[in-house]
């Protein structure tokens, strides 16, 4: 019985510890980003940085322009300077209302997505 009961004790402690390991390197969730959300930026060159809670796999992670006029790019990533940041730039950008998509894949295998709209303003 004692024994049991340090066995299910000892369970309980490991669940702790992996619920703890999993919220650390859970998905992925956007902290912040330049532009930042419903913001309005200088073009017609525009500099994207996402940064994340964890890090991003970027080889297996997209990130795209919707333009005002509905079409869409791929933006090219550029080399990571941190792991939990992708960066690029969006070159050309006439005034309008933008979306930066994106859509990554986090350390725990989950892929997430998400938009960050913003607005271009004449120089
Ligand atoms: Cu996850």
């Amino acid at each position: 019985m004692r024994v049991l009961t340090r066995g299910i004790a000892g369970l309980a402690a490991l669940g702790l510890v992996l619920f703890v390991v999993a919220i650390a390197e859970g998905h992925a969730i956007l902290k912040s980003s330049s532009p930042a959300a419903d913001s309005t930026v200088k073009g017609p060159d525009v500099p994207i940085i996402l940064k994340f809670n964890v890090r991003i796999d970027a080889s297996r992670s997209k990130v795209q322009l919707l333009h005002p006029d509905s079409t869409q790019t791929d933006l090219v990533l550029e080399k990571q300077d941190a792991p939990d940041m992708l960066t690029s730039k969006a070159a050309g950008l006439a005034p309008g209302a933008y979306k930066i998509r994106w859509q990554v894949l986090a350390p725990d295998g989950h892929i997430t997505r998400g938009e960050v709209p913003f607005t271009v303003k004449a120089d």
